[in-house]
């Protein structure tokens, strides 16, 4: 019974190079770990997929044939792949691997937020142990508003996929550790979160503060683990989750839904 990780996550924030490094990192732990590419439109990718949606579906294909846009062609390769979405899981099943990471596509709302992108992952993973890790990249998440921001993005894929979840800060390397810290401590602490927000003077905020720090509240009880997908730094606490999440026994699924929550 394999366990399913599936990587989602802003365009850019890493998810490819994290799809990478983990299957590494299992691998190096003697962990069989395959992964899959789930992006259609991809040129070029860090690692060799074991499994690759573009023999399935051609993105570019598609885009030549109907003329539609990148956007447009995308979507099209995602609601045909539902056709043969069988066929995808059969070759996943032939693996009989530990793990199976997903790399999902830089346009993450087509995957996550549009009908077929969560029916082709819960085709996928059936009855499966899933993590899903939601990326952020960590400079994009150095102004409070900005890190209160990415947390709700998180939260919306969450409701929308309702897989235990795990938020993942990327790119560490490129910030100094204090600021890491820092942007740490708001999310272990929602008032400083909230004080930092109010204390961004060019703040235009509809919601009154009082709100804002209840949701805050909510928001950061996800756990968050920051790592370099260049260094490798922060793995070890990543595949530690994973594994709270994955291997936590039935409980976890049956007593607590989601624990992350
Ligand atoms: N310094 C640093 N760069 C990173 C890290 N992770 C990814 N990158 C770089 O960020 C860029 C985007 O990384 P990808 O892994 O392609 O990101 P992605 O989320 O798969 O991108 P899309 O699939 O296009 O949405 C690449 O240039 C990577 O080398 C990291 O932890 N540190
Ligand atoms: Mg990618």
């Amino acid at each position: 019974m394999p366990y399913f990780i599936i990587v989602l996550g802003t365009a850019g924030s890493g998810k490819t190079s994290l799809t990478s490094v983990l299957q590494t990192y299992l691998v190096s732990h003697q962990l069989d770990a395959i992964t899959v590419n789930l992006d259609p439109a991809v040129e070029s990718l860090p690692y060799k997929p074991d499994i690759d949606v573009r023999d399935y579906v051609d993105a570019r294909e598609i885009m030549r044939k109907t003329g539609l846009g990148p956007n447009g062609s995308l979507i099209a390769s995602i609601d045909m792949l539902i056709t043969n979405i069988s066929d995808l899981k059969e070759e996943i099943d032939s693996y009989r691997a530990n793990y199976v990471i997903l790399d999902t596509p830089g346009q993450m709302e087509i995957f996550a937020f549009r009908p077929t992108g969560p029916l082709v992952l819960e085709s996928i993973v059936g009855d499966h142990k899933v993590a899903a890790l939601f990326l952020t990249d960590i400079t994009y998440a150095t102004r409070p508003s900005s890190l209160f921001s990415a947390l709700l993005l998180a939260a919306s894929t969450h409701f929308r996929l309702k897989y235990p979840q795990v938020n993942v800060l990327t790119k560490i390397d490129l910030l100094p550790r204090e600021e890491v810290e820092k942007i740490l401590a708001m999310l272990g602490d929602p008032e400083q979160l909230v004080s930092g927000i109010s204390s961004e003077h060019d703040l235009r905020l509809l919601w009154d503060p009082g709100d804002v720090e209840y949701i805050a509240e909510k928001l950061t009880i996800f756990e968050t683990i920051p790592v370099s997908n260049t260094t490798g730094e922060g793995f070890d606490d990543l595949y530690a989750s994973i594994q709270r999440i994955v291997a936590g026994g039935e409980d976890y699924y049956t007593e607590e839904p989601n624990p992350v929550l």
